[in-house]
């Protein structure tokens, strides 16, 4: 995959062993070179060498954090990514054929016509400190095999789900809960509408209270982010957790 650059990287000033060097620190001297042997010119604090202006630090880069997006067919895990992606997102969306009819069902409230067939790749920078790495997993169960690979090294995953469909994302909610990895259930309310308020959601998903669950809409930029920001919330509790215990 090619290297991603987000556009409000701050550009970091010159650093590494290059900043580093006496021609940089002192500039290149212009007299005659002193021989090898000769012993090395004594610095006066009155000749001002110390005002020469040196190199400011460079800033260190955002810590990367990868979070993946993931749950059931057609609950809008791409538009998530796309919604909120500083870079043109990586999407790898293919025409859905008639051999999808009866197995790929992404509910009568979707126009979908394109499918992700292997993931969604977007990136956020939160602050100078973070920045998010996603990756949407592809919904049906027969692609579930790709789901530990994507696993490894996150630290948290939204986990998306349509209310009218909420069977659909069972197995994400298993899969993230075998894996002892923190999500959140971020349901998405297409259209403003929920088919069941929050609760007898949370009691049909049968997930516990530490398991943060939130409206969202995935076309809306600023929603993600604070679906995001709780993912982050839930994996800085459990790194917490980690280091005291
Ligand atoms: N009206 C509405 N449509 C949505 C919303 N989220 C996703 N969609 C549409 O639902 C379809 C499926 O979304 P997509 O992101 O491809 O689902 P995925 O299979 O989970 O990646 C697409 O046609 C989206 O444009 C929403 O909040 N409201
Ligand atoms: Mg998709």
């Amino acid at each position: 995959m090619d290297s991603v650059r987000s556009p409000e990287w701050p550009v970091a000033p010159l650093g590494g062993i290059a900043a580093n060097s006496a021609a940089a620190r002192y500039g290149s001297p212009t007299g005659p070179q002193p021989a090898a042997s000769a012993p090395p010119p004594h610095r006066s604090p009155a000749t001002g060498v110390a005002s020469v202006p040196r190199p400011a630090p460079a800033a260190a880069p955002p810590i990367p954090v990868k979070i993946l997006i993931a749950g059931g067919f057609g609950v809008g895990k791409t538009t998530t990514v796309g919604a909120i992606s500083e870079i043109a997102p990586l999407t790898t969306e293919a025409e859905m054929t008639t051999a999808g009819i009866g197995i790929d069902d992404p509910g009568v409230r979707s126009a979908k016509t394109t499918t992700t067939v292997a993931m969604d790749f977007g990136c956020v920078t939160i602050d100078r400190s973070l920045k998010l790495y996603l990756f949407g997993t592809p919904g049906q169960a027969r692609f579930g095999f790709m789901w530990d690979d994507l696993a490894r090294g996150a630290l948290g995953a939204l986990v998306v789900v349509d209310s009218a469909r909420l069977d659909d994302c069972y197995p994400a909610i298993d899969f993230f809960e075998r894996a002892g990895l923190p999500f959140v259930v971020g349901v998405n309310a297409f259209d403003g509408r929920l088919a069941h308020d929050l609760d007898a959601i949370r009691w049909a998903l049968a997930v516990g209270d530490h398991v943060p669950l939130v409206q969202f809409d995935a076309r809306d930029r600023l929603s993600v982010r604070d679906a995001l920001l709780v993912v982050l919330d839930r994996a800085l509790e459990r790194a917490t957790r980690e280091r005291k215990s």
